[in-house]
């Protein structure tokens, strides 16, 4: 029997990271979080890009087109889309989630899902880095993972 699991190594990995300015107030620290946690596991700065998009609807183009370079091990998506704000909440969550899962599964390549899909601002922030930890340092972690379970599962 074979068990596989992830490490948490940065080192030698690019990462991409596609947020929306949509709420850019919670987003930057998102990015914040996520960036800080891949420097502390060995990702070096210059190794991680970040492309800003619109809102959270814009996410999966970029996304993909960083996917289909070839050029990442990994990308996390960030962004924050409240309900209170908007009558098309289900269709921006329904389009990003969407968006996302069908880049990752197309193109192989790991992509976290970091846009928060709250009913209010307080339950946004509190994922922002206030009470309930921070999206997208739990998304640097994920996608640390996920890289290196892909590199064992590509080497059997
Ligand atoms: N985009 C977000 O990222 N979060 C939101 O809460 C949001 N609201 O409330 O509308 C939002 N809207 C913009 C959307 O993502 C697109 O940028 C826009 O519809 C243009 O395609």
């Amino acid at each position: 029997m074979t068990t596989f699991n992830g490490n948490y190594d940065g080192k030698g990995l690019k990462i991409g990271i596609v947020v929306a300015r949509f709420n850019d107030f919670l987003t930057s620290r998102l990015v914040t979080g996520a960036q800080d946690m891949l420097l502390q596991h060995g990702v070096r700065a210059d190794d991680i890009d970040i492309v800003w998009v619109p809102g959270a609807f814009e996410i999966p183009l970029m996304a993909q087109k960083l996917a289909k370079s070839g050029r990442y091990d990994g990308l996390i998506t960030l962004g924050a889309v409240i309900r209170g704000e908007t009558a098309h909440f289900d269709y921006i969550c329904s389009g990003v989630t969407q968006g996302v899962a069908q880049v990752e599964l197309e193109t192989g390549v790991p992509t976290m899902f970091g846009v928060l899909t709250t009913e209010n601002l307080d339950q946004a922030i509190n994922r922002a880095g206030v009470k309930s930890g921070n999206k997208g340092a739990d998304c640097a972690l994920g996608v640390l993972e996920m890289v290196s379970l892909n590199t064992q599962l590509d080497q059997i």
